[in-house]
């Protein structure tokens, strides 16, 4: 054998030997890399000593370069198995690292709360339990019967509009089927089934065809209903007063103004004092320099809603009230936009007020 041929096998020992060493210390996914690149890349030992074959006779070339070649694809072999071992182990280490022992106590502030929504309707409810009322529930499915009928909406008001309501394909027994509007139709219901005398707040799920910034198509409300013999509008006033000076932790000045509702004679809308400014900022974000707050409506319940409830208008009269939730939560917790009571990020909430 000539003295090149015997020099390139002698490369080739040597080549072998180092990439074996580099093999066994890549602890690394990094240093593996670095001897792919080092041994069989394009600048690689193996690929110079693959050029270094033009030196050899052509009777010693073919022998050298099936070593070559065998000893390339060697490499590559061990390269990949090398590679997946490493990433194996690198696997289970972080599997280890990061396993999470689901059985553990919770560590820090408490692991779950109740959502703002419904902390606020139980605030409301406790409230309402205190002056005598209990709560009654009923479907969020309802019957056109119950949630516009009964409630003195004939079919030409423009609260049966499509646009409003979310109707239910196909026809019901008692008309058509819908996401109640309100919690109304529990109220009629629980005349039905409970007569006079009555006092229940119904808290719960309503939903509109409506949905911006300020308004979401699933929303909460509680109303409220008292029905007894000579119940008067100034029981109301008062009942609604202790409820929301209660509610915000302080007496608030209320201001009761005239409005219209199908289902109440004569109606009101109840404005409270700003929870933020008392009406002493002009720019006020919350109230927009009004110094009020529209909080809910009410009225003294329509002869015609006492009659389908069952009930005599001419025994018994009374007053309801209806509040959304999802506003006084907004209110009380000074949480500026509603869009994000709907939204899966709870970081927000554990984090208090809003900025
Ligand atoms: C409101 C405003 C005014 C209301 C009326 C009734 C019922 F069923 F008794 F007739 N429930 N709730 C009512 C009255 C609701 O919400 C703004």
């Amino acid at each position: 054998m000539n003295p090149v041929a015997e020099s390139i096998k002698e490369q080739i020992k040597g080549v072998r030997t180092a990439f074996e060493e580099a093999l066994a210390s890549a602890s690394q996914t990094e240093a593996l890399e670095e001897a792919r690149v080092r041994f069989t890349g394009k600048k690689g030992e193996l690929t110079s000593l693959l050029r270094s074959l033009g030196k050899l006779s052509s009777e010693e070339r073919p022998a050298v370069g099936q070593e070559l070649n065998a000893l390339r694809d060697e490499m590559e072999q061990k390269l990949e198995a090398r590679k997946v071992q490493l990433r194996d182990a690198e696997n289970e280490r972080l599997e280890a690292e990061e396993r999470i022992d689901v059985t553990l106590p919770p560590r820090g502030r408490p692991a779950g709360a109740f959502h703002p929504v419904f902390q606020t309707l139980h605030e409301l409810v406790n409230i309402m339990q205190g002056l005598g009322y209990s709560v009654a529930l009923g479907p969020e499915k309802e019957e056109e019967h119950y949630n516009f009928d009964c409630l003195n909406m004939p079919s030409w008001h423009p609260a049966r509009d499509m646009q409003d309501t979310f109707y239910f394909p196909g026809e019901g027994q008692g008309g058509r089927s819908l996401l109640r509007t309100h919690t109304s139709p529990v109220q009629v219901r629980s005349m039905l089934k409970y007569g006079a005398p009555l006092r229940i707040v119904c808290p719960g799920k309503t939903y509109r065809r409506d949905n911006d910034p300020t308004h979401s198509p699933m929303f909460h409300q509680m109303e409220g209903l008292m029905i007894d013999k000579d119940v008067s509008f100034s029981v109301l006033k008062g009942t609604i007063s202790e409820m929301t000076s209660a509610f915000f932790g302080r007496p608030l000045k209320n201001r009761f103004r005239a409005s219209y509702f199908p289902f109440t004679e004569p109606s009101m809308e109840l404005d409270i004092e700003c929870v933020e400014c008392s009406g002493r900022n002009p720019h006020c974000r919350v109230c927009k320099g009004t110094g009020w707050l529209e909080v809910g409506g009410m009225g003294m319940v329509h002869p015609a809603v006492i009659r389908a409830g069952g009930i005599d208008p001419d025994v018994y009269n009374g007053f309801a009230f209806g509040f959304g939730l999802d506003r006084m939560a907004m209110l009380k917790y000074g949480i500026s936009d509603l869009r994000l009571f709907f939204d899966g990020n709870v970081s927000y909430f554990l984090s208090g007020r809003d900025a």
